[in-house]
């Protein structure tokens, strides 16, 4: 398997010429779309998918159509999520949010072309891939992603906003918001591999308890990061149901400490070498951005 920062620069060299791959697209959205894009970000979604589908012997260049497809998806989600009618941000990926560039009606365009070039890439793939393991992953990626997944989550969020802290709600909002995407990254590499029901179950509840603790580190980051390393601004979630504003500081360390031993132990019912996934786990308790 290859460490992070190689899956990352396969990554981000793939992305542009795919977005280009769609065929003709008007100026004004291509750049907007590109610049969200192109605008850096850990690259974590995209790298979990190739890493799983390496990890169960695939191939990476059938995997990295969906790869690219995830990072768009997540890059789409950034962009609604920063409009004035969400979360009126103004930095994102240390770069002022796309609205702030190009304006709100072509922000959302920029976030529609996005997800819609995402089915459409997948679909592509599943075509040419010609068995089953391109359309599984497509709808496993795009269930994830949809209205049970991650939008629920963004309206089961905007909902409780200013509503009093609670431990189940936050903990449904931060699995949908967050944790199905990650889920959805992991199972699709699998599934590309060709790999078993079993094995997908098991990188699925990885994947799960990998998004908690991620989300919950969000969270802490809000209230004590760096907002330069973080290239966006914190003190941003006050009104949000959020893991700290349950727990407090402690309790959320004490928490995304737990998860990242849940995802841990999910890792050996694996038959194979997982030591890519144990390190990415450890490593999100010390995320600075
Ligand atoms: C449909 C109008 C409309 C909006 C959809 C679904 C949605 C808006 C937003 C998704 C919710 C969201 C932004 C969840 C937060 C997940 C999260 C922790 C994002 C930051 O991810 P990182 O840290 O970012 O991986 P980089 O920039 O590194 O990629």
């Amino acid at each position: 398997m290859k460490k992070t920062e190689e899956y990352r620069a396969l990554v981000n060299e793939a992305l542009v010429p795919m977005l280009e791959s769609l065929g003709h697209i008007p100026e004004k959205l291509l750049s907007a779309m590109r610049y969200s894009l192109s605008a850096g970000g850990k690259r974590l979604r995209p790298v979990l998918l190739l890493a799983a589908c390496d990890m169960a012997g695939g191939t990476l260049s059938a995997a990295m159509p969906f790869a690219c497809a995830m990072e768009m998806i997540h890059t789409y989600s950034l962009i609604h999520d920063d409009l004035p009618a969400m979360d009126n941000d103004d930095l994102r990926r240390g770069k002022p949010t796309n609205h702030k560039v190009y304006g709100e009606g072509m922000a959302v365009l920029a976030g529609d072309g996005l997800l819609n070039g995402a089915v459409e890439l997948m679909a592509r793939s599943a075509i040419h891939i010609g068995d089953l393991r391109g359309i599984r992953a497509l709808e496993t990626i795009m269930r994830h992603a949809g209205v049970g997944g991650m939008i629920a989550g963004q309206a089961m969020d905007l909902c409780a906003e200013g509503a009093k802290p609670d431990e189940k709600m936050v903990s449904c909002i931060h699995c949908h918001k967050t944790a199905d995407l990650i889920q959805a990254a992991i199972e699709a590499g699998l599934i590309l591999a060709g790999a078993d029901e079993h094995t997908v179950k098991t990188g699925s509840r990885y994947g799960y308890h990998l998004g908690l603790a991620f989300q919950i580190t969000d969270d802490l980051l809000d209230v004590e990061g760096d907002s330069k390393l973080m290239g966006k601004n914190t003190g941003m979630d006050t009104d949000k149901m959020t893991w700290v504003a349950v727990k407090g500081k402690e309790g959320a360390r004490e928490d995304a400490r737990k998860e990242v031993e849940a995802a841990v132990s999910a890792l050996n019912d694996l038959v194979y070498e997982h030591s890519f996934f144990t390190d990415l786990a450890e490593n999100i308790l010390h995320r600075v951005s």
